[in-house]
């Protein structure tokens, strides 16, 4: 009976939900819940395009995919949970960079870095940046599995589904590399330079449009630090095929020496 009501309960939500989502759309990024402007730090996070995403680590610097390359052209915008607010923050790339030891045919190290024209101006804007995933924060185990991470985005809600103009997000739980390795996983395809996250069974994960965008964990001062760059995954929120994010620390040093001033 419990059970009964608990289940009533939740497809009640679903209706609710599904009725104030557009299009009558009810999947997201797959198995998670509309971003709450007010409640949460998300002004870090630009949208690529409307492809891909990317988060400021700086004035000058966004992080993201480097798989999204051939998007790179397109508009980045900022400010807005929202992709199809009208006030959207628009920001003109310099150059970008591809991290050295990308290697589009099994995605290892897949950053980069987009250098913008002008610094961003955070206090004018109200955008912000996000703080990285160290080695040395690593080496305390907080990228360990079953750490809870965050991803974020405007992807679709489920696999093969339709992206959404407003942002969800989604915890998962840190998979650690042996055991993203299983036979029955991604059997020995993950290597340094990627971090898997998410369920044995599924349900919850990053999915296609989510490129490029912050996976976090939450940091000392309990604001979000960026632990992962969503980067792919056998389908979306399959059983045992968790999500791939390009490990942060692992690219660190390349992204410290690139953005140092
Ligand atoms: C994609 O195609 C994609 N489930 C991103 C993330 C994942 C799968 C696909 C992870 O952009």
């Amino acid at each position: 009976m419990k059970r009964f009501l608990s289940l009533t309960v939740f497809s009640t939500a679903l209706l609710v939900t599904s009725s104030l989502s557009f299009a009558g759309q009810s999947a997201r990024i797959v198995g998670g819940v509309e971003v709450d402007p007010a409640k949460t730090e998300t002004r870090y996070i630009v949208s690529i395009g409307g492809g891909c995403a990317g988060s400021i680590i700086s004035p000058k610097w966004i992080l993201t995919a480097a798989h999204c390359q051939s998007i790179f052209k397109s508009a980045i915008t900022g400010g807005s949970v929202n992709l199809k607010a009208p006030n959207r923050i628009k920001l003109e790339i310099k150059k970008s960079y591809i991290h050295p030891k990308n290697n589009a045919g099994n995605q290892s190290y897949d950053f980069a870095l987009l250098e913008l024209k002008e610094p961003i101006d955070f206090e004018a804007t109200g955008l912000t940046s996000i703080g990285l995933v160290t080695p040395e924060i690593a080496t305390t185990g907080a990228t360990d599995d079953g750490q809870m991470a965050t991803v974020l985005g405007w992807g679709t809600m489920r696999e093969n589904g339709s992206v959404t103009p407003l942002m969800r997000m989604v915890d998962v739980p840190v998979v650690s590399n042996e055991r993203a390795n299983a036979k029955t996983s991604y059997n020995g395809s993950i290597n340094e330079s990627m971090l898997a996250a998410g369920y044995d069974e599924g349900m919850k994960d990053s999915c296609q449009g989510d490129s490029g965008g912050p996976l976090t964990i939450e940091g000392s001062d309990g604001k979000p630090v960026l632990a992962g760059v969503v980067s792919f995954g056998r389908g979306c929120a399959r059983a045992k095929y968790y999500g791939i994010y390009s490990r942060v620390s692992a690219g660190y040093e390349w992204i410290a020496t690139m953005t140092k001033e």
